[in-house]
């Protein structure tokens, strides 16, 4: 089944940032993502058949933003 967890995201300056972020996180297959510029905070939906956190954390990182557990 399907795992939602949330990231906090920093270094998102503008909304193409919050934009790029989400689509490259939905590009991946079996995610779909959300990304909230002002609350730093990405709403994420995976199959953890097809990919798993670390994947969706390197992600991120690959587009140049630093992930931190939503806490
Ligand atoms: Mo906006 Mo984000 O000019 O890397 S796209 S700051």
């Amino acid at each position: 089944s399907e795992i939602q967890t949330t990231l906090k995201i920093q270094g998102m300056t503008c909304a193409t940032c919050s934009t790029r972020i989400e689509k490259g996180l939905n590009k991946m297959e079996g995610v779909d993502a959300s990304v909230n510029l002002t609350l730093e905070k990405a709403s994420i939906t995976f199959n953890p058949e097809k990919t798993s956190l670390e994947e969706i954390e390197n992600k991120i990182k690959d587009l140049g933003y630093k992930v931190a557990k939503d806490k």
